[in-house]
């Protein structure tokens, strides 16, 4: 097998780089990669402490990236933009059926990489323990976006994503939602700061996953709308899906919004768990802002304007106070419905874009959209 020319003893690349060798974990190297090929050996054979740095560009592989090297917690493997580069990696010329990208694997972080035009799913992230992805983006796929999945998936953080466009044509829009955290088990799962928009079915489902996930700081909107001419089209459209399959689960969500989502803005989708609902809102959605008809969801300081069946549907169970349908609530003015600063360029260190659509400067109910 071809031998990556950079893939040099740690010695010899620490001393390159007139490094302490004492800073340096044993057999750790930095690799810099420019073609897919580079890149695909980079993955499968990194090992703890391993840098893989992609240059600027976009990438074709011809068949899935995957992985099953562990970092550590102390040493993780890293996949990054090289600097402030431009990272591309491309779907189009893979098997149809494909993943772009699959770990099955500890301890990596990975970050700055669009990827773009799956086959499949873009992301998937099997059985996974401490990955962290900053400032991805998961774009036109032909499944979900983003996917945490199997047991075992423990204390992942999802950071800055911006997951959007896709759409699984064969099954007419039914499955690709931007994050995908479905059929598994393990606690310590994060989404924050992430963007998921026109997906053709949710923007987070959490379908049949048995532990509490926390999601904050998200926005989902858009979704579940036919953009694909399909004549058959089957997606749902939940901006925040947050059960499946009869788990029962107390999710976590603080501060985020759905708007303009084609089912509801946030449901259970049968999960009956104590799901935490603070301080988030839901505009616009073509159906109930908020769902929860046989969970014990527990929805505080959450504000619900102009959602097509209602701002909330709710029964017995649901513990409900300081919401803008409790009594004696009233209902903050936005300072903005036009949305379409929401898809700006994020910030310069990855936050979601400043916007004042849907604030109110109201420092007790709804999300603050930061
Ligand atoms: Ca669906
Ligand atoms: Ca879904």
């Amino acid at each position: 097998m071809r031998r990556i020319s950079t893939l040099t003893a740690c010695s010899v690349a620490a001393a390159s780089l007139g490094l302490g060798l004492l800073a340096t974990p044993a057999h750790a190297a930095t690799v810099a990669v420019s073609n897919s090929t580079d890149l695909s050996n980079a993955i499968k054979n990194a090992t703890a402490g391993t840098v893989i740095q992609v240059r600027g560009g976009t990438y074709y592989p011809t068949a899935t990236l995957q992985s099953t090297a562990n970092g550590t917690s102390s040493s993780p493997i890293t996949l990054t933009a090289y600097g402030s580069e431009t990272v591309k990696i491309d779907g189009s010329s893979l098997p149809s059926g494909s993943w772009i990208f699959k770990l099955t694997a500890d301890y990596w972080n990975v970050s700055g990489i669009t990827f773009q035009n799956s086959p499949d799913s873009a992301v998937v992230c099997q059985s996974c323990t401490g990955t962290n992805w900053n400032n991805i983006k998961t774009v036109n796929g032909g499944d979900s976006g983003f996917t945490l999945t199997g047991d075992g998936t423990v204390n992942n953080t999802v950071k800055n994503l911006d997951s959007y466009g896709n759409y699984d044509a064969a099954t007419h829009g039914q499955n690709a939602d931007g994050v995908a955290i479905k059929f598994g088990s393990g606690t310590g799962n994060r989404v924050t700061g992430a963007r998921l928009f026109n997906n053709s079915d949710d923007g987070i489902d959490l379908w049949s996953f048995s532990s509490p996930v926390t999601i904050e700081h998200t926005w989902s909107f858009g979704n579940g709308k036919n953009r694909w001419g399909d004549l058959a089209f089957e997606g749902n459209g939940n901006g925040f899906k947050l059960g499946g399959n009869g788990v029962t689960v107390a999710h976590v969500v603080n501060n985020s919004a759905a708007w303009d989502n084609a089912g509801n803005g946030f449901t259970e989708n049968s999960d009956t768990g104590a799901i935490v609902i603070n301080r988030t809102t839901a505009y616009a959605n073509a159906k109930w802002g908020y769902y929860f008809a046989t969970s014990s969801a527990k929805l505080g300081r959450n504000l619900a304007v102009g959602n097509g069946s209602g701002q909330v549907g709710k029964g017995s169970k649901v513990t409900s106070a300081g919401n803008n349908w409790d009594s004696g609530i009233s209902t903050p003015s936005f300072v903005s419905t036009d949305a379409s600063t929401t898809y700006n360029a994020r910030t310069t260190d990855g936050s979601l874009p400043t916007t004042t659509f849907l604030t109110t400067g109201s420092t007790t109910i709804g999300a603050t959209m930061n």
